[in-house]
């Protein structure tokens, strides 16, 4: 059987369930995601020389790491011509900012004109953007941030914060859609604190100057994310869950939620449907803990699974997807790709269930037919779906890609000495 013969096939057995893989295939094209741009560079960014900060980790040590923007922009569009679907963003972060030669301005400093080569090459390439403010990865983050006792420093980052939100408005005006604008800070204490609330007083208090700031609302969606742990910052973290839950609710921004900043048994999907009832939108940063919060490549694993079954249930609209992992062991264009490969296969795998059908199950009580159905559609074959769809969009198949990948570490990569 050839591809066409296949995917007609795998149509059928699919219908016979009562779910049509024509509209999952375009259902799923038009989910926008936003890829990272720091996996390409261990997240090391273009504004200093200095090591990864704030209670995470990149580890590994496989070659070929992008060093400039030229090199980055290079591995991001070979990356993009890797992965299905009709619109794609880009995820910024402040240590990006590009700077003309010799030029260099402190975080607290930055202008949208230092993200002037990231609009290019974004138009260039079709995509929308979205940013984060960098917390991190500075001298003057080494204690703590929008949290910090010390007043000169709190303000430092406020102004840091601000820009970036001005940033971001500007990232919306060219690109003529919504820029998602984050804010993470790695604010906490490695053992037990003394006293827990000062510190989220004056987080409260700085976030509440950053948002007195104008912005407009159809352009720019601004998110808190938070967190349970950092390396070294065990025991407390200012930024927590219901913290910015309860901030989130009460200023009208949306809550992320990073998949990788919960109690490892927690069920991060679980989450989405309760957000959504309180939030017109949410954010997500999509990663993969192991053990930790490791960052690991995201994998086409039950947890991406049941996580883009609830965003498709929940209408895809309402969440901006962003990705959030970092490896540094393996070719990095790899890393970009498996993921962002693998968070559609995972979308258009909750697109291909019989949901209806289940929900209807459900209501009946007949937990028996839905374990029995569950387990058979595990069982359809769903990579005849996905290569047809990979097919329609003019990106390798699943058994094609790896090939072009090793051709380009060889023709481009492996120069890089
Ligand atoms: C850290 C947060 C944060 C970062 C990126 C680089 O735990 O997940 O989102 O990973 O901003
Ligand atoms: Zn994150």
């Amino acid at each position: 059987m050839n591809q066409t013969e296949r995917f007609e096939s795998a149509k059928e057995q699919y219908q016979a369930l009562g779910v049509d893989a024509e509209k999952a295939i375009d259902r799923t094209a038009s989910i926008v995601l936003s890829m990272h741009c720091w996996q390409g560079d261990d997240v090391m960014g273009f504004d200093r020389k200095g090591a990864l900060s704030g209670g995470i980790q990149t580890t590994g040590n496989y070659p070929y790491r992008a060093r400039n923007y030229q090199e980055l922009f290079q591995d991001i569009e070979k990356t993009l011509s890797f992965i299905p679907g009709d619109h794609k963003k880009l995820n910024l972060h402040a240590s990006y900012a590009i700077f003309d030669d010799g030029e260099w301005v402190d975080r607290d400093k930055l202008e949208p004109r230092h993200f002037k080569k990231w609009v290019e090459f974004a138009k260039k390439n079709h995509l929308g953007l979205d940013f984060n403010s960098t917390n991190f990865s500075h001298p003057l983050a080494e204690n703590a941030t929008l949290s910090s006792e010390n007043e000169e420093i709190r303000q430092f980052w406020i102004r840091h914060n601000i820009a970036c939100l001005k940033i971001s408005e500007y990232l919306a005006e060219e690109t003529g859609e919504p820029c998602l604008f984050n804010i993470w800070i790695p604010d906490g204490l490695k053992d037990i604190p003394a006293d827990r609330l000062s510190p989220r007083k004056r987080l409260m208090d700085s976030l509440d100057q950053i948002l007195a700031t104008p912005y407009d609302k159809a352009k720019v969606r601004i998110s808190v994310e938070s967190k349970v742990f950092g390396i070294g910052l065990e025991s407390y973290t200012v930024g927590s869950h219901e913290f910015y839950m309860n901030y989130a609710s009460s200023r009208g921004i949306l809550c992320l939620i990073d998949t990788g900043h919960f109690h490892p048994t927690e069920n991060v999907a679980d989450k989405l449907s309760s957000m959504l009832l309180f939030h017109d939108e949410m954010a997500l940063h999509v990663s993969r803990p192991v053990r930790w919060d490791s960052d690991h490549v995201v994998l086409f694993n039950d947890d991406l699974r049941e996580l883009a079954e609830e965003i498709v249930k929940n209408d895809p609209r309402r969440f901006f997807i962003g990705m959030d992992y970092f490896d540094a062991s393996i070719n990095r264009v790899s890393a970009w790709t498996n993921g962002m490969r693998n968070m559609q296969k995972a979308l258009l795998y909750a697109e291909l269930e019989p949901s209806q059908t289940f929900k209807e199950l459900q209501d009946q009580r007949d937990f028996t037919r839905i374990m029995s159905l569950r387990e058979e559609v595990k069982t359809l074959p769903f990579g005849d779906i996905w290569n047809e769809y990979c097919r329609r969009q003019n990106v390798p198949a699943e058994n094609e890609w790896f090939p072009l990948l090793k051709q380009y570490e060889k023709d481009v990569m492996s120069k890089r000495v």
